[in-house]
């Protein structure tokens, strides 16, 4: 008779299930960088086979290098060297780009008797303190620590229910982490920034999970601003969970030079309206960073939406001769930026709206009144179609119908409150009316209240 197990389930199986291999590196990169988690490999069960020296980025996340490294286990004295050489060989970079900008220690959140530090951590930590690298230690499965807290409480009274347990289990972890890293004496976790994390889809729910996962973006951010300034806009466009920090950064770009003086504004001159509205767009779309891969946001359809929105502000058009023929508006339109291509080819007839997005810069009031309230509304839009791709799993790729349901509930919604608010907010004798608009949309944001530092920071 062979001898078979099978109808026996396995208590080793169930154990190994139950503790998975891995801190939890790469589920968190694919979180905070919306990349599949089969891009950043995800292990179940088995030790992922990471190579400090490979260059992961992601087409749906081009603005991103992560190099990720295997854990410091016990004894693993190797891995550590390999390290070491890397970390040191980004050093001596020159070029910003290629340098290492920050550190993510990511260790297991410590429970009761486990280990909190391995040789090789405190290694890492070191060496990046000497060579001034920011390093922030991500505490990861925090929601083992919250299990753990939730079953010593009900394991004290059974009959209380969840609702009443999760908020004392929620302040035991807190404190029990914090209290395990004050009393450790190998390393003194005051002297670093920390941030705990879960991507579990057992704890808490989108929302909660999202807040800890900005939490970090901010903490992250805040070492990067001892590094260097430039890091900051490149910052915001690579993280893929924080809106805030997104729209902080497109208004910093945008006032460094295409958001100026809209109406006065000579880089623009010479050029179609269209083509501003394009550059406008297309720098916003750069730090919100999408996932675009049908390239929904850069196309006629879309350009077209946007300009329904701001045609009735669109200022009085000018009749050039060297550009007033039908036939030249739609060259034009395939050939330099195709936003109203559509509009123009299909109606067989120049509306006097696409004639003045095809007309050249003009210097005045309307111009900066039109440029103020496309402004205002890509933004909001983007900003709403970035909380609606939040909640789906990464790569988190925007999809048509998304797209349409976005901007139709704006345009039903927000659009002409927002446009009273734009044209309100710059007033009659307009003083730094730009701020005014930016204020707006910060304020629109953040559900009308203050914009404060920790919004961004
Ligand atoms: N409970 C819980 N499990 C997690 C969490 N994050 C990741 N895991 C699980 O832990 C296992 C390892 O996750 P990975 O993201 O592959 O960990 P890693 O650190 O990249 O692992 P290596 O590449 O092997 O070093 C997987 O089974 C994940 O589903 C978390 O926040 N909570
Ligand atoms: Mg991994």
């Amino acid at each position: 008779m062979s001898l078979s197990s099978s109808i026996l389930p396995s208590q080793v199986e169930e154990t190994l299930a139950a503790c998975p291999h891995g801190v939890g590196k790469s589920s968190l990169v694919s979180s905070i960088f919306n990349i599949s988690k089969e891009q950043t490999g995800v292990q179940h069960g088995r030790a992922g086979v990471a190579d400090i020296n490979r260059e992961y980025t992601s087409p749906s996340n081009p603005r991103f290098i992560l190099h990720d490294s295997q854990g410091f286990e016990a004894g693993s004295a190797v891995n550590w060297g390999t390290v070491q050489s890397f970390i040191k060989a980004k050093c001596e970079e020159k070029e910003l780009k290629n340098r290492l900008h920050a550190i993510w220690l990511c260790l297991e959140t410590p429970r009761t008797g486990s280990r909190l530090l391995e040789t090789g951590d405190q290694n890492l930590l070191r060496t990046a303190q000497e060579l001034q690298i920011p390093v922030i230690v991500v505490f990861t499965k925090y929601d083992v620590l919250f299990n753990e807290k939730y079953n010593e409480l009900q394991a004290e009274d059974e009959e209380k229910e969840y609702e009443e347990l999760e908020p004392i289990a929620e302040t035991k972890a807190a404190a029990a982490l914090k209290e395990r890293l004050r009393e450790f004496t190998d390393f003194d976790f005051s002297s670093v920034s920390w941030a705990q994390v879960s991507t579990g889809k057992d704890y808490k729910d989108v929302k909660g999970r999202l807040d800890m996962l900005q939490e970090l973006t901010r903490v992250t951010r805040k070492c990067l601003h001892n590094v260097e300034a430039d890091l900051w806009p490149s910052w915001a466009a690579a993280q893929q969970v924080n809106a805030r920090q997104k729209i902080y950064f497109s208004i910093q770009e945008g006032f460094k030079k295409y958001w100026r003086d809209l109406g006065e504004n000579t880089v623009y001159e010479k050029h179609r309206l269209i083509e501003c509205m394009a550059r406008i767009r297309d720098d916003i779309l750069l730090v919100w960073n999408f996932n675009d891969p049908d390239k929904l946001l850069v196309s006629q359809e879309f350009g077209s939406k946007m300009f329904e929105f701001v045609k009735e502000f669109l200022p009085e058009p000018v009749t050039t001769s060297d550009f007033s023929a039908t036939s030249d508006y739609v060259s034009v339109a395939a050939a330099i930026v195709p936003v109203l291509g559509q509009i123009v080819a299909a109606g067989s007839m120049i509306t006097s709206f696409a004639k003045a997005a095809y007309s050249g810069y003009q210097r005045g009031h309307s111009t900066a009144v039109c440029l103020r309230v496309y402004i205002t509304d890509l933004t909001l839009i983007l900003h709403h179609l970035f909380l609606a791709t939040l909640v789906c799993e990464p790569p988190r790729p925007i999809t048509p119908e998304l797209v349409d349901e976005t901007v139709r509930l704006y345009q039903n919604g927000d659009a002409s409150r927002i446009h009273k608010d734009v044209l309100g907010a710059i007033g009659r004798v307009p003083s730094n009316p730009e701020r005014k608009i930016a204020d707006l949309i910060k304020f629109e944001v953040t559900g009308g209240r203050e914009w404060d530092s920790e919004d961004h920071l």
